[in-house]
C-alpha cells in the first residue's frame, strides 16, 4: 500500500530586487497550465488556500496575463507582510509515495537581500533575518550573473547568511534542519535555457563561481540544492511543435531586459520548474521531473 505523506513547509522567498519572486508566487497561485499538468500528472493539485494567495492569483490574471509586470515591493513591516498558503498534492510516481504539502510562504522585498552584507544597515535587516530562521526552508532567487554581482553582492550576502546559520544553530539545533534552495529565475532566456537540466554544474558553478564556492564550503548537499525556474517558460516545448523562443517581450522603454520583461503569449503560458524547489524543501528528495 502506498502511504500518503503529509508535511507542513514554511518557506521564505528572498533574493535581490526584481529577481522574479512575486511573479513566481503569482504564477504558482494561478498555475496557468493546470489542464495540461492534470493530463501529464493525474492527481496533481496546486491550490491557493488563503485570501492573500487568491489575491496573488488575481494579480496573475489582471496583470501578468495582460502583458504587464507586477509592481516591485518595498520593505514593509513583518507584521503586515502577508503569508500565502497553498495545498500541493503530488501523486505517487516512480516508486515514491504521494506527497501532500501544506505550504506557508512569504516573499521579502529585494532591498532586504541587497542590504544583508551592509553592516551599517544591520539593525534594519536583522528582524527579517530573525524571521528567516523561523522557517523550515529558504528559496533564494537570483537572476543575473555578472562577475560584479557574484563578488560584490551574492558572495557577501551568502557569507553573512552562512555565518548567521552557524552561530544560530549552536543555540537552536532545529536550525540544522534548514534547507536552502538556490534558484536561477527567468531560465527561459536563451543562453541559460539548456543549462536548466543541470543547474548546479552548468549554471551556478560556471556563472557564479565565487558564490557557488562559498555556499558549497558552508553547506552540505542535504541542505543546499540548485534549481532553475521560469515563471514564463518558452513558447512551446512540445516535441511535435517545438518553439524555444522565450515567452516574454521586452518593453522598448530603455529599461534593462533582465528586469522589465513581461509575458508575451498568455495562451502559451507554461512555467518551468515551479514545484521542484518546493518539493525538495518539503521532502529532502529531488523531484523526478525538474520541469514540474
Ligand atoms: N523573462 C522573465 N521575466 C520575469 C520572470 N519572472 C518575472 N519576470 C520579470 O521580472 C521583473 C521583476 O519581477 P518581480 O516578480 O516583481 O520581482 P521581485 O523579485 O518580486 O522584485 P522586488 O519586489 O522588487 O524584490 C518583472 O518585469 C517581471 O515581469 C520570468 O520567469 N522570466
Ligand atoms: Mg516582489
Amino acid at each position: 500500500m502506498i502511504l500518503s505523506k503529509r508535511s507542513t513547509t514554511d518557506i521564505r522567498i528572498i533574493g535581490p530586487r526584481q529577481s522574479g519572486k512575486t511573479t513566481y508566487l503569482a504564477t504558482l497561485a494561478h498555475c496557468p497550465h493546470k489542464k495540461e499538468l492534470g493530463m501529464r500528472f493525474p492527481g496533481l493539485q496546486i491550490l491557493p488556500t488563503s485570501h492573500d494567495a487568491e489575491n496573488l492569483s488575481r494579480l496573475a490574471e489582471d496583470i501578468i496575463m495582460r502583458g504587464e509586470k507586477i509592481a516591485g515591493d518595498y520593505r514593509r513591516g513583518l507584521e503586515v507582510l502577508p503569508f500565502y498558503y497553498f495545498q500541493i498534492k503530488i501523486p505517487p510516481v516512480k516508486g515514491l509515495p504521494s506527497v501532500a504539502i501544506d505550504l506557508a510562504t512569504r516573499d521579502f522585498a529585494g532591498e532586504i537581500f541587497d542590504d544583508i552584507p551592509l553592516a551599517h544597515k544591520w539593525t534594519e535587516t536583522e528582524p527579517y533575518i530573525d524571521d528567516l530562521f523561523t522557517a523550515t526552508g529558504w528559496m533564494v532567487m537570483l537572476t543575473d550573473w555578472e562577475p560584479e554581482r557574484d563578488t560584490r553582492l551574492y558572495k557577501p550576502a551568502f557569507t553573512k547568511l552562512c555565518q548567521e546559520i552557524s552561530e544560530r544553530e549552536q543555540i537552536n539545533p532545529e536550525i540544522k534542519k534548514l534547507r536552502i534552495a538556490i534558484v536561477m529565475s527567468k531560465c527561459e532566456r536563451g543562453e541559460i535555457w539548456p543549462c536548466r537540466l543541470e543547474p548546479d554544474e552548468d549554471l551556478f558553478k560556471v556563472r557564479l563561481p565565487k558564490t557557488y564556492q562559498v555556499l558549497n564550503q558552508k553547506l552540505p548537499p542535504e541542505r543546499l540544492q540548485f534549481f532553475a525556474c521560469s515563471a514564463f517558460g518558452v513558447m512551446c516545448d512540445r516535441k511535435d511543435d517545438f518553439d524555444p523562443r522565450p515567452n516574454r517581450y521586452i518593453p522598448d522603454d530603455g529599461t534593462p531586459a533582465e528586469y522589465s520583461a513581461c509575458l508575451r503569449q498568455p495562451s502559451q503560458w507554461k512555467p518551468y520548474g515551479l514545484i521542484s524547489p518546493i518539493y525538495w524543501l518539503a521532502t529532502g528528495k529531488i523531484l523526478y521531473d525538474r520541469s514540474l
